[in-house]
């Protein structure tokens, strides 16, 4: 039986993940933080399935018990600080978990278990201001905030220990992707939440900042298959993942609203205090090696997802009330 060892199990991703990997009869190890509150509730439904272990990714002795003791075939680092605008209130604790927390994590499996494939979460925002578009494996890097940051020493360490080791290093980089599971201060949760608040009469107005953001938005479950797939290849390699479609804050607002039979102008309001600079260029995946070589594609398609996400929100509220 094959085993896994997802870090961050209890956030969106990893609970997509331990979902899809039960269902592919994969015995799961679930890592959750020790030192910061952990909300369980993307996980209750599987919670039973799954072995819960706590730890730190700043704790060296830690990681390698956890290594030690399971011996994963299969390693998900999911775990990581993930709001990039935050990431500019805590630049030494992100750097320590999502930039050191990966080379305890590379050395734990290098000396302790060496056979283990490793998946690295790598993110579009090591692109920054892309230099091209679409963004592809080869578009050089250039990340604008500490998270982009220390994604980029994670992913270049893990390129790097394949390399140098030969582990079985991948590193996914991944484009913006969503939910019903999406934390509440990422733009689409945000307003699908308070749009339905809205629709219920339970909040008036919904405060944005900058309507003509755009992003490339898929959905979190179809990017954890890209994760697995990833995973199972004989050699190694970084793909991108995303939809090579980008929808602006507004076309979201207007769908979501619009769902809802509402109309977002009267509800949203633009807020300096959410505001970040635009990108000069657009951020957009160009995935065809993962079509190529992997076989993937994203499933569902924008308008699905917004609905999705909306209808869920709309039901959670409607019966917690
Ligand atoms: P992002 O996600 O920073 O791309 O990181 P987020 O949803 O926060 O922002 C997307 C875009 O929306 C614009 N925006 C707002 N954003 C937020 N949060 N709140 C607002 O009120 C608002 N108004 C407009 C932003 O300016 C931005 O352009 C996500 C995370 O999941 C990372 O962990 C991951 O690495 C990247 O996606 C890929």
């Amino acid at each position: 039986m094959v085993k896994a060892l997802i870090l961050g199990i209890n956030g969106q991703d990893g609970s997509y993940l331990g979902e899809l990997l039960l269902e592919r009869g994969v015995e799961v190890v679930g890592w959750i933080p020790s030192s910061i509150p952990v909300n369980l509730e993307n996980i209750q439904h599987i919670i039973k399935r799954i072995q819960l272990v706590e730890g730190s990714l700043s704790d060296q002795e830690a990681i390698n018990a956890c290594i030690e003791e399971h011996r994963p075939d299969e390693i998900y680092n999911l775990a990581s600080p993930s709001s990039p605008a935050a990431s500019w209130d805590s630049t030494v604790e992100v750097g320590d978990i999502a930039g050191l927390g990966v080379a305890r994590l590379l050395e734990a499996i290098r000396v302790v278990h060496p056979a283990a494939h490793y998946y690295q979460a790598s993110s579009s925002e090591l692109f920054g201001n892309p230099v091209d578009v679409p963004q592809n494996e080869t578009t050089p890097f250039q990340p604008r905030n500490p998270y982009g940051i220390a994604k980029l020493y994670a992913h270049w360490l893990t390129v790097r220990y394949r390399q140098e080791y030969g582990l079985y290093g991948v590193s996914g980089i991944l484009f913006n992707h969503e939910s019903p599971r999406r934390g509440l201060q990422f733009v689409t949760r945000k307003i699908t939440h308070t749009a339905a608040k809205i629709k219920l009469g339970l909040e008036s107005e919904l405060h944005l900042g900058n309507l003509d953001a755009r992003r490339d938005w898929g959905f979190a479950r179809d990017y954890t298959e890209a994760m697995w797939l990833m995973m199972q290849q004989e050699a190694a390699g970084d793909f991108v993942i995303g939809t090579a479609e980008t929808h602006s804050v507004r076309e979201f607002c207007e769908l979501a609203f619009g769902f809802l039979d509402l109309d977002y102008r009267d509800y949203v309001v633009q807020d300096p205090q959410f505001y970040r600079p635009l990108e000069k260029r657009q951020l957009i995946a160009d995935y065809s090696k993962a079509s190529k070589k992997l076989g993937w594609h994203p499933k569902m398609k924008f308008e699905e997802l917004v609905k999705l996400m909306v209808d869920a929100d709309l039901d959670t509220l409607q019966s917690n009330r």
